[in-house]
């Protein structure tokens, strides 16, 4: 990308981006909730808007000059309306956490009871761990997935409801890849009454792209980061029922956020646009593809996924058997060029800064063209690592190797 003004009048911040820029060309990104997104998405972020302060929503807002930016917020918002089937949507949350706490303060009082995914097996910092606003402010209890199989035990589920009594139940995860079913979560909140409100900041892509079931028709109130699989700018959306409209906007602005980011919200309307095309499905499809080549490979060179595989874009990987650890593996594997995130597995022996797994995901691999035979070669290339990790020789090697593999798929630059 040209960035002309910036690298005549700032060279310092100009070379650190451009350095990025050439990292991110040179190496491979296995990071699940990773991306790479288009020019188009890119050049909406670097516009006039980002000048504008809306508080407030399309025809009501708290400051002068708004009827151009009411116009990018409702063709956002129209084009989610189409992605999803929602009733009604949000654009403005800022990031994925501010959504979630905006969910909860339209739904709960501070201390009423939520019910969601345990941290360590799959769930996120934002359903209920208790380092986060959301364990702190709600009286969360957790469920888990099976022991044996990796996936959630809906019976337990079910349990833990009737006995806890829940006024919320959240589906969702960030290191989690079974389908979920959402109709079921619906059963059970309707049993005992409570909300139901799914977060589907990974896998809003693949619903998007048709390829995983939509939870938004079934649920009241779901969110979603719109970086991850649905390749947006980093941010977030809500969607939720037309009778929780007024309590959504209401907590959103002025419960939780002050301005939003209006050069954002360009940039999530040209990532919708990108996503009602036909080639979304085909690349929504071809994530999931890729990650089912990956999970076979790495497992027919023994190692452990949990749950045994993958239906989504994603897979946890337990090291265990390899006799590594998640950092050690993050590290090793940033010396070949490759980026993975260190993850823990359901009930982790070890700590979370040194987890006994990593999570890998194929949204940005994909998004640069890869397929099938090259991510046989990526495990390949990771196995050949972490059987290596003191031969810096080797590891060498492999980087030159993974250099090359990028420079035949480069980032789309169309
Ligand atoms: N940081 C995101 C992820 O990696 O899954 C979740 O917030």
């Amino acid at each position: 990308m040209k960035y002309n003004h910036l690298q005549q009048q700032d060279p310092a911040v100009w070379a650190i981006i451009e350095k990025e820029e050439q990292r991110q060309n040179d190496e491979l990104e296995l990071i699940a909730s990773e991306n790479y997104v288009s020019p188009a998405v890119l050049e909406a972020m670097a516009t006039v808007l980002t000048n504008k302060y809306s508080e407030g929503y399309a025809g009501h807002r708290y400051y002068g000059g708004n009827a151009v930016i009411d116009e990018i917020e409702l063709l956002a918002i129209d084009r989610v309306k189409q992605l999803f089937q929602a009733e009604h949507v949000n654009v403005q949350p800022l990031s994925g956490s501010p959504a979630n706490a905006a969910v909860y303060m339209a739904f709960l009082n501070p201390g009423d009871k939520v019910l969601g995914l345990k941290l360590d097996h799959g769930g996120h910092l934002s359903h209920g761990h208790k380092v986060n606003f959301s364990g702190r402010l709600y009286n969360f209890v957790q469920y888990g997935v099976n022991d044996k199989t990796g996936v959630i035990d809906m019976d337990e589920v079910r349990e833990i409801a009737l006995r806890e009594k829940p006024k919320m139940i959240v589906a969702g995860f960030s290191a989690y890849s079974r389908e979920i079913d959402w109709q079921k979560f619906k059963d059970i909140a309707d049993e005992v009454g409570a909300y139901t409100f799914a977060d589907i900041a990974h896998i809003a892509g693949l619903i998007a792209g048709k390829q995983i079931k939509n939870p938004v028709p079934i649920f009241d109130v779901v969110s979603t980061t719109t970086h991850k699989t649905l390749r947006g700018p980093r941010g977030a959306i809500i969607m939720c029922k037309e009778k929780y409209a007024k309590q959504i906007n209401s907590a959103v602005f002025p419960g939780m956020q002050g301005g939003p980011h209006d050069h954002i919200t360009a940039a999530k309307a040209v990532a919708f646009g990108e996503a009602l095309r036909p080639e979304f499905i085909e690349y929504s499809k071809q994530i999931i593809l890729n990650a089912q080549a990956m999970a076979q490979e790495f497992i027919d060179r023994g190692y452990r996924i949990i749950s045994g595989g993958t239906d989504n874009h994603l897979m946890v990987i337990d090291l265990s058997a390899k006799s590594s650890v998640g950092k050690e593996a993050e590290r090793t594997l940033e010396k070949i060029g490759i980026s993975v995130s260190r993850s823990t597995i359901p009930n982790d022996p070890n700590p979370p800064m040194n987890p006994s797994g990593i999570r890998i995901g194929t949204p940005a691999v994909t998004t640069r063209g890869m397929k099938e035979e090259e991510m046989k070669l990526i495990v390949s290339y990771i196995d050949e690592a972490l059987e290596n990790k003191e031969n810096d020789l080797k590891l060498n090697n492999l980087k030159e190797k993974v250099k090359l593999l990028c420079a035949e798929f480069p980032i789309p630059t169309k």
